[in-house]
């Protein structure tokens, strides 16, 4: 390491004074001229990490559905995975280093992490359409720079994208190749494949609004529509044209706001759905006769996944384990639905991909999915095995949804959640089955819920348990917490520090939209009492 180099080159990226940051669940988030030294330190930690890991290492700049001001940068790991939980700490000490110890910061990771300081190091980047990002991005590349690794700068990508080239890239093309064009041939073929069926039957499921919250998600569609079969057309809204991105649109906002985005023209019930600004979240909805809004959230997303899965599972009969992986977040309905109808097991992991994601790693398949949105499905490569076998050898209806696995798991991104991928993995679906978006949505309904955010003086104060369904802490916070559920049917509450705002957010769900709102209301008001409130005492009434 060349460690004068590095120091000459911070000075041109310093650290604002007393600035610290927090690599979070979702990397490191802030204002975008905050984050100049940020990245270019991600840019060095890429290449220790790439040595240490001897793997291509992917670097993405975005700061996903948060305002168009707003910037991020996140790491990805050989498999395309999310960083390793030891380098988010790595990453949050170089992040608030002072620039007189930035050098000392870089020595001791090296010395933690054992990274073998001869080895090669190679990182890809990509980046979101924030007018910030291009610059930061190259902030980061003079970081891989400076400590003499190599580097391949994709430009504009989902992240999703970045995630499918890093694995491409340490997988030595195995699961793909690594260029946009490979990820869109890899993806369309698989979905041309497996809908070569329901696609001739000429049925009228085909026309399908996207809104892209005028982010990359456009861009990357507008590119990959041609790909798809006649079967299939995409119309664009908030493609980035006119609007800001994420702003009343996007798929953070209509799940949180629970209605449709702005500059999308939608007509009874038709099918549309809404990306976030860096393409990993996709959620579903229509209007009905009456003009009533429907959202069809990820928990149903993965129900119509999962329910699908087990019939084809149930055709090969091969005894693979199918199991389904949620947050508290995940609607009482949804999981009521999955365990009791579709008798499929259902476990529940803290907030963040991350730990759905290795949750579901437990399984030959794995669903996941957030509430919100960001998910997929994993198989493991016993799985992938079996399948790949039967598909060639068994008898017909066997080797029919054997052949149709066999494309599920190359339309799935294996990586983390993609809406691109997920959006074709559900139009396949939808397709084959016959089914209008209606009767998706019909397959259980929603219990009301509500979420509300409380200002607090230090979230930390409030520590949970049991994937953030119980508090711990501050003493009587559950048992207050308790005592209100018990006053209401079907209800269920909890809270949790954000990870993402300097907030606690209030979750609660019963038999009415008002006893929904009541307990949600006096949910927030014993966290302000108990927890160390701030400013105005939340209100009654939203
Ligand atoms: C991040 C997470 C998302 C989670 C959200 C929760 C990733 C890639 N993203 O955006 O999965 O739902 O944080 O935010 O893990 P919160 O902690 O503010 O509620
Ligand atoms: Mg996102």
């Amino acid at each position: 390491m060349d460690l004068d180099a590095v120091t000459k080159q911070s000075v041109l990226h310093a650290k604002p004074d007393g600035l610290i940051l927090q690599y979070g669940t979702a990397g490191f988030r802030t204002k975008a001229e905050h984050l100049d030294h940020v990245m270019f330190r991600m840019g060095l930690l890429a290449v220790l990490r790439s040595k240490q890991t001897k793997s291509t290492i992917g670097v993405m700049v975005t700061a996903s559905h948060n305002p168009e001001e707003d910037n991020g940068v996140k790491l990805v790991d050989p498999l395309g995975e999310m960083l390793a939980a030891s380098w988010e700490e790595h990453a949050t000490c170089l992040a608030n280093a002072e620039e007189q110890h930035l050098p000392r910061v870089l020595v001791d990771i090296s010395e933690k992490a054992a990274v073998d300081l001869h080895q090669d190091a190679f990182v890809v980047i990509g980046r979101d359409t924030r007018p910030s990002s291009e610059r930061l991005s190259q902030s980061v590349i003079d970081g891989v720079t400076v400590l003499g690794g190599q580097f391949y700068d994709y430009g504009l990508l989902t992240t999703p994208q970045l995630h499918y080239m890093v694995f491409c890239r340490n997988s030595n093309g195995q699961y793909g190749k690594a260029t946009v064009e490979g990820y869109y041939q890899k993806l369309s073929s698989a979905f041309v494949e497996l809908t070569k069926q329901a696609f001739c039957r000429g049925d009228d499921h085909r026309t399908l609004k996207v809104d892209c919250a005028n982010g990359i998600g456009a861009l990357k569609l507008a590119e990959m529509k041609h790909y798809f079969s006649p079967g299939l057309s995409v119309q664009l809204f908030n493609d980035g044209t006119k609007g800001k991105l994420n702003h009343l649109c996007g798929a953070d906002f209509v799940k949180s706001h629970q209605k449709p985005p702005q500059g999308i023209e939608m007509r009874a019930n038709e099918r549309c759905c809404s990306f976030d600004g860096d393409a990993d979240r996709i959620v579903y909805y229509y209007h009905d006769a009456d003009g009533q809004f429907h959202l069809i959230d990820g928990d149903k997303i993965a129900t119509l996944i999962s329910s699908f899965l087990k019939e084809l599972l149930l055709e090969i009969g091969d005894g693979l384990s199918l199991g389904v992986v949620q947050t508290a977040y995940a609607n009482g309905s949804s999981t009521r639905y999955l365990e009791e109808v579709m008798k499929v097991p259902v476990y529940c992991t803290k907030t963040g991909v991350k730990h759905l994601h290795h949750k579901a790693q437990e399984f030959d398949i794995g669903v996941y999915f957030e509430a919100n949105g960001h998910g997929t499905v994993l198989f493991s490569k016993a799985a992938e095995t079996k399948i790949k076998q039967l598909a060639k050898e068994s008898e017909d209806e066997k080797r029919k949804a054997a052949k149709m696995l066999e494309n599920i798991i190359d339309l799935f991104n294996q990586t983390i959640g993609d809406a691109i991928s997920d959006m074709l993995v559900i139009e396949a679906i939808l397709a084959l089955k016959g089914l209008t978006v209606q009767q998706w949505d019909a397959l259980y309904t929603d219990l009301p819920n509500r979420q509300l955010k409380v200002k607090v003086a230090d979230r930390q104060v409030i520590s949970t348990t049991d994937a953030e369904r119980q508090v711990v802490k501050p003493p009587g916070l559950q048992e207050a917490i308790n005592d209100l559920v018990k006053k209401y049917r079907l209800s269920r509450a909890f809270v949790r520090p954000s990870g993402t705002e300097d907030i606690v957010r209030v979750y609660a769900e019963a038999d009415s939209q008002e006893n929904t709102d009541s307990l949600a209301y006096e949910v927030s008001l014993a966290v302000f009492q108990l927890a160390g409130g701030i400013g105005e005492r939340p209100q009654r009434g939203f």
